[in-house]
């Protein structure tokens, strides 16, 4: 590595992407080719979430990649996001008549559908879920994975008779993306409920996981999962007919139908991108055992004699074979045009957990090398417990990272009351907990205050772990009562 983290993060990263095999440049800007080895941990993300979804009766679609024109422009919430649509104008030599837009979101593809789909109330709760990759065309400089053109996601849209199912499953989602951050990335995300400029404009209420990027002191919205109200029940005509229910509203009098509820919920391969600047060092990437398509990697030692050869090279696929039984996910490296130290700093550049190695010495000793790539501590284990602990140090490694993380993150944190304590913590790179009068043109006004070559600073979520805000607490940046905690810094 050329670059050190704390010297260089911007370039540090880029070269760990690469370096790593998971991410190659592409001849067009901000777009990137995924590699096996991040796609195994797309897979293994989206295995846990699908399952969970599920279970919640979520089902599978497949809408398409294109949207007609009009579907994009007549909708006044997606107005603002115009500048970031992609259009086809041309197929082959002819120009198209009326161009057609490639999706950055589904709601206009997909709910001309429910309104067809949904007639009484036995057609809900509707849940559609699918997994694709959207395009939106941003301009600032792009971060492979964090910031890119084209990514991948699953995008959930759900429909409910009543606010209470949609409140309901609002939380639900946004603690499974809790879990996808803090239980399988090993990154500590906070909970809470997104400020009026910040929140999805269609929508009534976004919740989101923040998440925090010490080096560079900025915030990283790391998913949302909106109550979309009635907005677009409206907009798209998406009425269901109900039972003889008095206490439901109705669009007038005389119609016995009324209008739906809606959720959308969203996170993508950026979470793998967060993941990879939390927990990479100098070395390279450092997965989290949960997620490392290979948890352990073991290496043959150099061989002395051919009967030394074939004994230790026997030792170590056995190791492999029984480690694959017990369900880790290990791997040999038996490649003989590579020495061990290359193969050392190989699988430590792309962040496998463990590292198993084999010597003549340990072949006689019956007893294995057992190397963390987290903190580099070895350990000598007899081969014949061998499962035991393995499954100890890879679990002791994930709660390490995740500690680690967490801490780093924590120390961040900084309380202020004041604008002066405000600025003061905006440069020191803090992650800012601030009283707050919540009103948007304060908001607006904290963004053209701090306006400057680094982005200025903006809401990332009021916490729904919330501190105590005696009365008479006073929003650091207008004097007026505070009326809630609120996360404040740059962000991505
Ligand atoms: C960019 C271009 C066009 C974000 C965009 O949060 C439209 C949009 O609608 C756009 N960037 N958004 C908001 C997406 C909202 C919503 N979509 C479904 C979600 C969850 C998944």
């Amino acid at each position: 590595m050329a670059f050190k983290k704390d010297d260089n993060f911007g370039e540090w990263y880029s070269e760990v992407v690469v370096n790593s095999e998971i991410i190659e440049y592409h001849d067009i800007p901000g777009c990137y080719i995924l590699r096996p080895w991040v796609m195994e941990i797309w897979e293994l993300l989206k295995e846990f979430f699908d399952a969970e979804i599920k279970k919640l009766k979520s089902k599978s679609y497949y809408f398409p990649l294109f949207v007609t024109e009009n579907v994009v422009q007549k909708k006044d919430h997606f107005e603002s996001f115009a500048p970031e649509v992609a259009w086809v104008t041309k197929t082959g030599n002819s120009e198209l008549e009326a161009p057609i837009a490639i999706r950055p979101t589904s709601e206009t593809v997909m709910y001309p559908y429910f309104a067809k789909w949904i007639r009484s109330h036995r057609n809900l709760p509707l849940r559609c879920n699918q997994w694709c990759s959207v395009v939106r065309w941003e301009c600032s400089n792009p971060i492979p994975l964090i910031r890119s053109r084209e990514f991948l996601w699953q995008e959930g849209h759900t429909v409910f008779a009543t606010k209470e199912e949609s409140d309901e499953e609002v939380l639900h989602i946004l603690e499974l993306y809790r879990r996808i951050y803090e239980e399988f990335l090993a990154v500590p995300v906070s909970k809470g409920r997104k400020s009026e400029m910040e929140k999805f404009a269609g929508g009534l209420y976004t919740t989101s996981v923040e998440a925090f990027i010490p080096n560079t002191g900025r915030g990283i919205q790391a998913a949302t999962s909106n109550c979309l109200g009635q907005n677009f029940a409206k907009m798209f005509e998406i009425f269901f007919e109900g039972e003889n229910d008095p206490t439901q509203k109705k669009k007038n009098k005389k119609d016995k139908r009324s209008l739906v509820w809606q959720n959308s919920w969203a996170y993508t391969t950026r979470s793998i991108g967060v993941m990879v600047m939390t927990h990479g060092d100098d070395k390279g990437l450092v997965l989290p055992p949960r997620v490392a398509p290979i948890q352990v990697i073991v290496i043959p030692d150099p061989l002395l004699e051919d009967a030394d050869t074939a004994a230790i090279k026997g030792v170590c696929g056995t190791i492999v074979y029984t480690l694959n039984q017990a369900g880790i996910r290990a791997d040999l490296d038996a490649r003989e045009n590579h020495a061990p130290e290359w193969k050392y700093s190989h699988w430590a550049m792309k962040g496998v957990p463990l590292r198993i190695e084999i010597d003549v010495k340990d072949l006689a000793n019956k007893q294995v090398r057992v190397v963390r790539r987290d903190n580099g501590a070895k350990v000598d284990i007899p081969s014949t417990d061998l499962v035991e602990h393995v499954k100890v140090l890879l679990d002791g490694i994930q709660d390490s990272l995740f500690e680690t993380a967490k801490q780093k993150r924590d120390a961040c944190i900084e309380v202020v009351h004041t604008w002066d304590e405000f600025t003061a913590a905006l440069n020191d790179k803090k992650l800012i907990l601030a009283p707050w009068c919540e009103e948007e043109e304060v908001e607006k006004d904290v963004r053209a205050r701090t306006e400057g070559d680094l982005g200025s600073a903006k809401t990332l979520c009021a916490p729904f772990d919330q501190p105590d805000l005696p009365e008479g607490t006073v929003c650091f940046a207008s004097g007026k009562p505070a009326k809630t905690w609120s996360f404040w810094g740059r962000s991505y």
